[in-house]
């Protein structure tokens, strides 16, 4: 795989609507669009997911576009690989900076499909033909204009609802969403907001048969999951907490968790996706892929991985409209009765809009190598 040429693109998009999580709101998404260049001109495309302050994980766009400038970059133009999968073991002795590095080993893996004239999802292993689509709530001003977001999201075909939780919005807007939809598949995600002081608390959520419960505790923490599975009915996600193979078999020995969320970002990049997709697949631990409020690039490269057989519950993958106004990407992704329809186009299947590109750009960084 020979590469001439790096392009990266920073991103400044507005999201329809502000997403609330325990942390605070999120409206401007600035991101990060890598782009990797072969001698015949073919373009691969990669989304670097950190946002613009380290919130979520320790990384912003900033220090994921330094660490791929000045670290990732150089080994790619010093080493030759033939298989995107080559990637990660040569940017394993820099620590963590998992987004960063996934960000250019995406973009070398849709280049590889595209050089080889199949889809992303083939070269990854994967054979379903459509994805089962999921959606995920922010906190909203009131209960009354949650239910009322539900019902909608129901009118266009979702079948899976996750709602974000935190102290002072769980119990009683669980019970209220339960009222008006008895058997929906609901689930709640409260993004490391509570302690295991808050085990009797969190018990109540047991009564309303919940799928899951989407990290509780500690956004690094492994052993106090454990602790709170052992009390509670309802199964324990894993999300920020999961952030290699390692941390993945850990989670699984110590029972901290009975479902993982997969992130491509979170976890440095799709061939340790896979890897971990793989030995939840022999633990029997069914996942899901999560999302990041992705571009429609960042979420092809998801869809594409959720065709991996172990993906047996529906992600946080939506429509592009659920999130823009307008995607960068041709045609946009849109959700048909709860399932989103894999591209049979090589790659990531999605035409890349130059013009939108352009439009959304503020800064463009060229390398060539
Ligand atoms: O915790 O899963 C999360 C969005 C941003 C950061 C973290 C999370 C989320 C979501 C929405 O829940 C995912 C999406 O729809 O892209
Ligand atoms: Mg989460």
């Amino acid at each position: 795989m020979k590469i001439k040429k790096i392009v990266l693109h920073i991103l400044q998009m507005r999201l329809k609507a502000p997403f609330s999580t325990s942390y605070g709101d999120i409206h401007d998404r600035e991101l990060l669009i890598v782009e990797v260049k072969d001698d015949d001109g073919a373009a691969g495309f990669g989304e670097g997911v950190a946002f613009s302050t380290p919130w979520y994980t320790e990384e912003t766009v900033k220090t994921t576009v330094h660490m791929i400038e000045d670290f990732l970059i150089p080994i790619l133009s010093k080493t030759s690989f033939h298989h995107p999968r080559e990637l990660a073991e040569s940017f394993r002795f820099i620590r963590r900076n998992y987004m960063a590095k996934a960000a250019l080993e995406g973009a070398m893996w849709d280049l590889y499909a595209k050089q080889q004239n199949i889809p992303l999802s083939q070269a990854l292993g994967g054979m379903k033909k459509e994805v089962e689509a999921g959606v995920s709530i922010g906190i909203q001003p009131t209960i009354k204009d949650l239910i009322s977001l539900i019902e909608q999201y129901q009118e266009e075909g979702y079948k899976r609802v996750k709602i974000k939780i935190k102290p002072g919005w769980d119990i009683e807007v669980v019970k209220e969403i339960r009222k008006h939809f008895p058997n929906l598949d609901l689930m709640a995600d409260a993004n490391s907001a509570y302690t295991l002081k808050d085990i009797n608390h969190l018990k109540q959520l047991d009564e309303f048969q919940l799928m899951m419960i989407e990290q509780p505790l500690a956004h690094d923490d492994i052993v106090d999951h454990s602790k709170l599975q052992k009390e509670l009915d309802t199964p324990i996600c894993l999300d920020e907490s999961i952030c290699s193979f390692e941390d993945a078999r850990k989670a699984v020995e110590l029972r901290s968790c009975k479902i993982m969320n997969i992130k491509i970002g979170r976890v440095g990049g799709l061939t340790e996706a896979k890897k971990i997709h793989d030995f939840c697949k022999e633990q029997n631990v069914p996942v899901w892929c999560g999302g990041m409020l992705e571009s429609g690039i960042g979420r092809a490269h998801n869809i594409a991985l959720a065709t991996l057989e172990q993906f047996t519950l529906p992600g946080d993958i939506s429509s592009s409209s659920k999130y823009w106004e307008e995607d960068i990407i041709e045609p946009e992704i849109s959700v048909y009765n709860g399932k989103i329809a894999l591209p049979d186009n090589p790659g990531i299947g999605f035409h890349v809009s130059r013009e939108k590109l352009k439009k959304y750009t503020v800064e463009t960084k060229v390398f060539t190598l």
